[in-house]
């Protein structure tokens, strides 16, 4: 039968098979929510409409030439999609640009990404495979010399194609391509690889930002900043921590659902549940990180901006002028540090930690890290605070330490003689696995308070303790909605994105606070209570101890929570029920709900942008006040 002509073209064979390929992965691979028939008509539409137009292209070449393209097109075509999914069971979220340019982290993610491979995975190259034999057996009888009236006809078509996808998604989701906030939108509506190219855009315009950026850019948001966040109420607490040592420790993963909760009757952080007796503990606090994860986390509680809606700001942003905490306090006479055992180069932190006013980095080299004391991300949380020790107590006061736990990561791994809790049962080995590193993390900040009060620095310390982003993606969402007895909705994806917040000052009666929070507002609640005058700030946080405070909490995504509402993906809950609101119909007031806050949570994260890709700050005389135009770079 291979004697015979192949009658239709190699580049539709490819095309079709390239597209069911990628129309799979979407739809059974990718955990992408599909709402009515017409979202699900478009995502199928797209997967084989630009699989179309990227093999068309082949019709253009040489006859010698079409063969090879179609191949290698295949090939790489596939691989994106395969890295892809690969980042997406870690993330659940698409590769950015900026991401591929940090390569010294994915180096080191070593076990967590053999975890994600699959052996089935193979499979989902069984369309190269096919088009490679083809053209094998096959051969020369695949190339056609294609008329001119037939390259004008396919690529007319394939284009045509291309712009009925983008009307068909603007109808379904009008301005698209200005509001994204989500990727996986742009990927459901215009595919995967539409989204690499626009990503690319977006990529370059941000880098060009800051070439054409000038100081009056900065005074619309200067207006902004000092009328939305800018709150100088004096609470009771105001200095009450003055000259005090700092101890921050940000715990890896950790969400605020295992807090207070059991698994199989069991509690899982008995440590932290008690802690909350005597602390300020917010249990409405939501993180606002992105793909930075921890280092967006980082940054968010250094500079009460938000992170990059790409790529990590760490990276992409290091050498921009900030008004980072470290730099603030190191002016009222702190010495700052910064402990975790990892590589210092790992997102980029010794570079961002000099350029921001870090004093000191105890980074891996500063411990003693053998096959013993290691497990999954290296250095157990145990032995990395009883090591810290030494460093702690040798230190100049006051100090700001930054404690970064690591045991509690993905792919929550721990040996079976340091796991204390059973794992849990469910068809998620993360999140089984998670509970115990969970109450290892537990143990061991009780450890650390342990050594402190050992060591006499307790009392002249504040303690903070914070969650840095979420541990278990919504990846998970059949485990998750097993273990809360929950439906998973995106109500409840929100609500999933809090994480615990203490302040423990030693002496200090604790109290719950339930009043919506966020990671923005750790830098102005700190200075608070610390008794530094930030009136000089530029922030988009609010002091979290301040009655009169902005009323909403905007995530990265730009979803929101108020006080009564929780609004993403375009939908608006109560924030108490977790009821759907119907903006269509019912009372005006609740037609209103979300509506007022849409555009000014979109407003803010823009400018926080502006500042970031266009390094805004440059431009600003934080001792003054005041715009300048001479402070440009030397
Ligand atoms: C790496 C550690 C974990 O040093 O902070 O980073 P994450 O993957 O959570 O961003
Ligand atoms: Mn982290």
């Amino acid at each position: 039968m291979f004697n015979k002509k192949l009658h239709m073209p190699l580049f539709i064979i490819a095309a079709l098979l390239f597209g069911l390929k990628t129309y799979i992965v979407y739809r059974f691979v990718f955990n992408i929510s599909l709402e009515n028939p017409m979202q699900e008509l478009i995502l199928l539409i797209n997967a084989f409409v630009v699989s179309f137009f990227l093999f068309a292209i082949s019709v253009w070449f040489k006859e010698r030439r079409q063969k090879k393209y179609i191949k290698y097109m295949i090939l790489i075509g596939s691989l994106i999609v395969y890295f892809n999914i690969v980042f997406y069971r870690n993330f659940s979220d698409f590769i950015t640009i900026p991401l591929l340019f940090q390569g010294s982290n994915a180096a080191d993610l070593g076990s967590s990404v053999l975890s994600l491979l699959k052996p089935w995975d193979i499979l989902l190259f069984l369309d190269v495979a096919m088009v490679w034999l083809v053209t094998i057996k096959y051969g020369d009888k695949l190339m056609i010399a294609f008329r001119h009236r037939y390259k004008t006809a396919v690529l007319t078509l394939s284009i045509a194609l291309l712009v009925g996808n983008y009307v068909l998604a603007e109808v379904e989701r009008p301005q698209l391509l200005q509001r994204t906030f989500d990727r996986e939108y742009l990927v459901k509506n215009l595919g995967l690889f539409s989204y690499h190219i626009y990503d690319a855009v977006m990529h370059s315009k941000s880098k060009a930002q800051r070439v054409f950026a000038d100081g009056n850019e900065l005074a619309e948001v200067e207006d902004y900043m000092k009328d939305e966040t800018s709150i100088q109420e004096k609470t009771d607490l105001y200095g009450i921590a003055k000259n005090k040592n700092v101890i921050f420790i940000s715990l890896e993963s950790l969400q605020t659902f295992v807090i207070n909760n059991t698994m199989n009757g069991e509690e899982v952080t008995p440590f932290l549940n008690d802690l909350i007796e005597d602390s300020y503990y917010f249990d409405n606090f939501y993180h606002q990180t992105e793909q930075g994860k921890t280092s967006d986390s980082e940054f968010i509680i250094e500079n009460s901006l938000y992170p990059s809606p790409r790529g990590a700001v760490y990276f992409t942003h290091a050498q921009n002028d900030y008004h980072s905490l470290p730099e603030i306090i190191g002016n009222e006479g702190y010495f700052s540090s910064v402990f975790h055992a990892n590589n210092k180069s790992f997102w980029n932190r010794d570079v961002m930690y000099e350029n921001i006013g870090y004093d000191k980095f105890f980074d891996v080299n500063a411990y003693e890290v053998t096959e013993e004391n290691s497990v999954g991300w290296g250095l157990k949380d145990k032995d990395f605070f009883r090591q810290s020790m030494k460093y702690l107590q040798s230190m100049e006061q006051p100090f700001y330490a930054k404690f970064i736990t690591l045991t509690n990561h993905y792919p929550f791994e721990l040996d079976e003689e340091d796991a204390t809790i059973e794992k849990y049962d469910s068809n998620s080995n993360t999140l089984n696995s998670y509970f115990q590193t969970v109450r290892y993390m537990d143990e061991s900040v009780e450890e650390f308070f342990d050594y402190l009060k050992e060591s006499g620095l307790y009392e002249d310390s504040i303690i903070v303790l914070m969650g840095d982003h979420y541990g278990i993606s919504d990846f998970h969402k059949k485990a998750m909605s097993t273990y809360l007895e929950k439906e998973y909705t995106d109500y409840l994806h929100v609500q999933l994105q809090r994480v615990p917040f203490y302040i423990h000052i030693p002496g200090q009666e604790g109290e719950v606070i339930s009043k919506i929070a966020g990671q923005v507002d750790v830098k102005p609640t700190l200075l608070h209570l610390l008794g530094i005058d930030d009136s000089n700030d530029l922030s988009f946080g609010t002091n979290l101890f301040a009655d009169e405070r902005k009323d909403y909490i905007a995530l990265r995504d730009g979803s929101f929570i108020t006080n009564d509402y929780i609004y993403t993906k375009d939908q608006c809950f109560n924030r108490a029920t977790g009821e759907l609101i119907d903006t269509t119909a019912g009372l005006d007031e609740e037609k209103s709900a979300c509506e007022p806050y849409i555009e000014q949570v979109q407003t803010e994260l823009l400018y926080s942008d502006q500042i970031i890709f266009g390094d805004l700050f440059r431009f600003y005389d934080f001792k003054d006040n005041a715009i300048e135009e001479a402070k440009e770079e030397e």
